[in-house]
């Protein structure tokens, strides 16, 4: 009578060879999603007293937009209230905000600058 070589069974695949069990030789996959950073806008608000040119200048020096571009984005703020001057990382925007709140103050101005996550 032939023996019955149940305890050997692999029905479930844990041993392998074509299973994943200890030293099967098959890796597992994990699918990792990247995350983009978060994007912060950077906008200008409209005041009464800061020039228009004072504006256009400040476009044109901290955000490389050529004058065209910058005359149209103040003539934006000048007319609805605000505007959103570019789109960047944390860190860029954050210096952005510093470099034309300084400026503007240096020149005694009262124009703002702020930020906002996208
Ligand atoms: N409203 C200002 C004026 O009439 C011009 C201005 C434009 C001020 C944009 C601020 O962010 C600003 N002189």
């Amino acid at each position: 009578m032939a023996l019955q070589p149940h305890i050997l069974s692999d029905k479930d695949g844990t041993f392998g060879p074509e299973g994943g069990g200890p030293d099967s030789g098959l890796l597992t996959k994990t699918k990792t999603r990247t995350q983009r950073p978060p994007m912060y806008k950077v906008m200008l608000l409209n005041d009464d007293y800061t020039p228009m040119e004072f504006v256009v200048h400040i476009l044109e020096r901290f955000f490389g937009l050529n004058h065209a571009q910058s005359f149209d984005i103040m003539l934006t703020v000048h007319k609805k209230g605000l505007a959103v001057v570019g789109v960047f990382s944390y860190e860029i925007a954050e210096t952005k905000v510093a470099q034309v709140m300084d400026f503007a103050r240096r020149h005694q101005h009262p124009l703002q600058c702020t930020m906002e996550k996208e």
